[in-house]
């Protein structure tokens, strides 16, 4: 392929130093206060957020800019039934045979357990496809490069987006989720990601009484 063609930086507005440190406490102010909720209203939200929100995520960094994420929106009902059936179905195993003690222990102070009603209560399920490779018009394969990391840091992004913006979130990991492929009819380039369950927290929600490591503990400076 050719070489991209440079242009300048676009927008790019230095701040004064106080202002910058007054955005970063501001925006640490608002996404310490995000939890994963698993109790959620089915208040209908409007697409015109998650859109959004999606194309927030969609600005994420990549691997040679392969963009190798794929956001399937669910809303209908039916499909939204299908994906609860299948997942309860892989949860019960998870939580009857395949998960080691060890998991369930580290589990315990959640709550979880193999019922998953969300699916079903909360307005959106986006789910996260990551693309292993991409496919050309001629139906040749494209390298895709970094591609759990890239799409890692585009749900980061939609999870910072849609806080913001004032929606609860939680990212919810059946496994294995193939069978998400076959009830969204995505193609086998494409591995289910997560679940990004989003819509208005139920009223009384409930979360774990959990706390977050210090930064004494989640970074070191040389
Ligand atoms: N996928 C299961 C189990 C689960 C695993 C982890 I790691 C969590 O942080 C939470 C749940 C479930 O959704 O219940």
């Amino acid at each position: 392929m050719a070489k991209e063609e440079m242009m300048p930086l676009p927008d790019y507005g230095e701040l004064p130093p106080t202002v910058m440190e007054a955005r970063a406490q501001a925006f640490y102010d608002l996404m310490s206060r995000r939890r994963s909720v698993r109790t959620f209203s089915d208040r209908p939200v409007s697409s015109v957020i998650i859109e959004a929100c999606l194309r927030t995520a969609g600005s994420a960094p990549s691997g040679a800019n392969k963009q190798p994420w794929h956001f399937v929106v669910v809303q209908d009902a039916i499909v939204k039934r299908a994906i609860r059936e299948r997942a309860e179905a892989e949860e019960r195993a998870f939580y009857e045979r395949r998960a080691p003690e060890e998991w369930l222990e580290a589990l315990a102070p959640l709550g979880t357990n193999a019922e998953k009603p969300f699916l079903e209560t909360a307005p959106y399920l986006i789910v996260i496809f990551a693309q292993s490779y991409g496919e050309a018009e001629d139906g040749g394969r494209i390298r895709h490069y970094y591609v759990q990391e890239s799409v890692g840091i585009a749900t980061g992004i939609l999870i910072a987006a849609l806080h913001y913006a004032g929606l609860a979130t939680l990212t919810h990991t059946p496994s294995p989720m193939g069978f998400l492929n076959d009830i969204l009819g995505r193609p086998a380039n494409e591995r289910p990601f997560l679940i990004m369950v989003t819509g208005y927290p139920a009223e009384n929600s409930l979360v774990p009484n959990i706390s977050r490591k210090p930064l004494a503990e989640i970074a070191s400076f040389l």
